[in-house]
């Protein structure tokens, strides 16, 4: 019983990639690292990897992360001319003693690790961000400056993975890291009971915890669905202008049944399963 859910519209193509390593009879967490990188990699996604718009001061900051079924998990954070950052989080969790590498020292490890570094700034990187200053936008979040890539998958052996990716905010401020590398928050498996991925207003996930706080309702008997629900319902009361500051989740439990939630309308997930194919849904709010 193979599964792959993930995030926005980017996440139909990726669930292509892992949906094949899944059929393979590979595990999840291959899954899901090469999944993500099909959107790191992407120029036409702006806002993972490679083509991101970049921060106030025109830099492409990434941040990302990985979890395995064993419970180890790996995340850069402030990571700069890695194309895929998803992939350093994963030499993070099985080449090092540690758990999150930050900045300078996460481009030095990755180098080491054998990655390039290069430009990540595409024309449209550059022509958006001069627009921005121009013009003076400032729109922390809406449809089009964010979309994190997150990702879950169940494979053939029944083990759960999940990791995401992102370029954070467009044109946030200068060192700010969102809730992706932040095990809990952007991210949490729990190989026994289920796993979630959140996306949206970075912040307000930090702040409730979510992913974790998801896969604690499924422990506690809830369906996915329904821990998506509750979560939301209890992020609305807590963030008094949720409005401005969209939140959405995905979730997956060790059976396989999926849930996605979020504050606000128009979020899609794409979902691959054996009954349906490879499917984009949006989502219920609550
Ligand atoms: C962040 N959660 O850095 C990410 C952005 C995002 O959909 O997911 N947007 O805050």
């Amino acid at each position: 019983m193979s599964i792959v859910i993930s995030t926005w519209k980017h996440g139909y193509v990726a669930n292509e990639t892992a949906w094949k390593i899944l059929s393979s009879g590979r595990k999840a967490i291959d899954a899901v690292e090469k999944g993500i990188n099909v959107a790191e990699l992407a120029p036409e996604v702006h806002t993972v990897g490679y083509g991101c718009y970049p921060d106030r001061d025109g830099t492409i900051t990434l941040d990302a992360s990985i979890m395995d079924d064993k419970g180890n998990c790996g995340a850069v954070t402030y990571l700069q001319n890695i194309k895929t950052p998803v992939s350093v989080a994963r030499k993070v969790m099985e080449d090092s003693s540690h758990v999150m590498l930050s900045g300078e020292g996460a481009l030095k490890f990755a180098i080491e690790q054998g990655f390039k570094e290069e430009n990540l700034l595409t024309d449209f990187s550059k022509d958006s961000w001069e627009k921005w200053k121009s013009e003076k936008i400032d729109k922390p979040v809406d449809m089009h400056n964010h979309d994190t890539i997150g990702m879950l998958a169940i494979d053939n052996s029944g083990n759960l993975a999940g990791a995401c990716s992102t370029g954070g905010m467009a044109f946030k401020q200068h060192g700010r890291i969102g809730d992706s590398p932040i095990i809990g928050a952007g991210l949490f498996v729990d190989n026994d009971i289920g796993a979630a991925a959140g996306t949206g207003y970075g912040e307000v996930i930090m702040k409730t915890v979510g992913s974790f706080a998801i896969v604690e309702q499924i422990r506690l008997g809830l369906s996915p669905q329904e821990a998506c629900e509750k979560i939301i319902a209890n992020t609305k009361t807590k963030i008094p202008n949720i409005d401005e500051m969209p939140v959405y989740y995905i979730a997956l439990n060790k059976q396989g049944e999926i849930g996605a939630c979020g504050t606000k309308k128009g979020f899609e997930y794409a979902l691959y399963n054996n009954e349906n194919g490879n499917r984009l849904i949006e989502a219920n709010i609550i």
